[in-house]
């Protein structure tokens, strides 16, 4: 039995007597209303959801587990991962265990190549990689044991078992993905040797002789771990969960979500439009020629990629993280210059527009920049890096929400009709 195992079984009992105590006595306590605005505009702003891996206070950015991001850049994707899950870093020992457990449960079956490899040649990476995850639903030990009539407290158990099995397969099927989609040669073996995101980059087969891309790689795989429980992607993989649909189906559905532009498409939008100002101006823009195509990009009706926030309000602190890491590794390089620049001038346009809650750049403005300086320019590319990741945070709360004992969810809608009668305009 592995560290994290043991530990979490010591701290969930509690934490399950302690939500169904605050329930019981304090029940009917108001935490949130809900109007008609909200209603009709994604439910923007409802207290609804309950996440502890995370949270995302609109004017300080994403706290994992009570540490700010800021905190924790330094920390390997594994000990994050522990941290979602228990709430503490791991011990040394801990960190050892986790590794370990990803390293025995790697290898993805034969037949998953075989079904990617009938994909027709064009297919969106990320339509290969969730369909990757979801070919590999067989192996579920969630539903194996549901099917033998497990108990509601074990729920989590398996879980856990179905979240390392993947996880441990992820940086592989990504790797394989990319090199698969883009004609890049062979599947690269994993070298067990190496940690979950130094694996990664070995698997891509980019090369990395200063090793910075792979330091960048394992920043990348904390900076998108986890960002709450509403938004797109985690808030679908946690309702298909919630139906007992095992992680397999679950988290493919979730990364469906986050394979939309308004979400994590985003970052493959950014650099492209980032390229576009690049060629338009044969480098750098200036200050005010970057301005009047900023302009333009809005005025013809498209959103400027990577800017903007349903929940935040000030400058995404995973933005400043890679702002930071560009500085000190590639504060040369035109895109990550015109990067930069970007940060200068976009806000101050978009605080200009009064629809606009948010002018301040959000995750996706910065990381493209970072992994084209590396070697990695395929753009449609960029959404699976950040699923990798984002399976770390949709995983622990699926976890999570099975050893509370969460039931299904099933908001209630009302059709228009009902909507005007309740304004009392029918
Ligand atoms: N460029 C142009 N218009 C923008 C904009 C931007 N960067 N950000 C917001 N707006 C517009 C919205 O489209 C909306 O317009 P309409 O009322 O005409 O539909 C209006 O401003 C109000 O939007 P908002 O309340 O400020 O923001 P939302 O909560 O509705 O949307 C988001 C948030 C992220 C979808 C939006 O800011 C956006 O489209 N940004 C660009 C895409 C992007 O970077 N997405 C990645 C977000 C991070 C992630 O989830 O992965």
């Amino acid at each position: 039995m592995s560290i994290l195992m043991n530990t979490l079984r010591e701290k969930f009992p509690p934490l399950r007597d302690q939500w169904r105590n605050l329930v019981k006595e304090h029940g009917d306590k108001e935490i949130s209303k809900v109007l008609l605005r909200q209603a009709f505009g994604g439910m923007r702003g409802v207290k609804s959801v309950i996440c502890d891996t995370s949270e995302v206070p609109p004017d300080q950015g994403l706290i994992i587990r009570g540490i700010p991001l800021k905190e924790l850049t330094d920390k390997l994707p594994e000990e994050i991962y522990y941290l979602l899950l228990t709430g503490d870093l791991p011990s040394g020992d801990a960190l050892d265990d986790i590794k370990a457990e990803f390293k025995n449960r790697a290898g993805v079956p034969d037949y998953v190549w075989k079904v990617l490899e009938a994909m027709p040649a064009d297919s969106h990476p990320m339509a290969m990689f969730n369909t990757g995850i979801l070919v590999m639903e067989g192996e579920s030990k969630f539903r194996k044991k549901y099917e033998e009539g497990m108990t509601k407290d074990e729920y989590w158990v398996y879980t856990l078992e179905d979240a390392l099995d993947i996880l441990a397969k992820l940086p592989e099927l990504a790797a394989g993905v990319y090199r698969m989609r883009f004609n890049k040669g062979d599947r690269i073996a994993p070298d067990p040797s190496l940690d979950w995101g130094a694996n990664y980059v070995h698997m891509l087969g980019l090369g990395d002789p200063d090793g910075n891309f792979t330091k960048l790689m394992r920043l990348y795989l904390v900076l998108h771990s986890d960002h709450e429980g509403g938004n797109v992607s985690a808030f679908s993989a946690a309702t298909v969960n919630s139906a007992l649909s095992d992680l397999y189906y679950s988290l493919s559905a979730g990364l469906n979500g986050l394979a939309g532009p308004l979400h994590g498409l985003a970052n493959q939008e950014c650099l492209r439009w980032v390229i576009e100002v690049i060629e338009k101006f044969g480098g750098v823009p200036t200050a005010e020629e970057l301005e009047k195509f900023a302009w333009d990009t809005l005025n013809s009706g498209q959103v400027i990629p990577g800017y903007g926030h349903a929940v935040l309000r000030v400058v995404d602190p995973r933005f400043t993280a890679f702002l930071g890491f560009g500085k000190e590794y590639c504060s040369d390089d035109d895109v990550f210059k015109t990067v930069a620049l970007v940060f200068d001038v976009v806000p101050k346009v978009l605080r200009q527009i009064k629809k606009i809650k948010d002018p301040w750049p959000n995750v996706d403005a910065g990381s493209g920049a970072l992994l084209y300086h590396f070697g990695l320019r395929e753009f449609p590319y960029y959404t699976v890096l950040f699923s990798v990741s984002r399976a770390l945070g949709i995983t622990a709360q699926a976890v999570v929400a099975r050893a509370m004992g969460y039931p299904i969810t099933r908001p209630k809608s009302i059709p228009t009709r009902k909507a005007m009668e309740l304004a009392g305009v029918a």
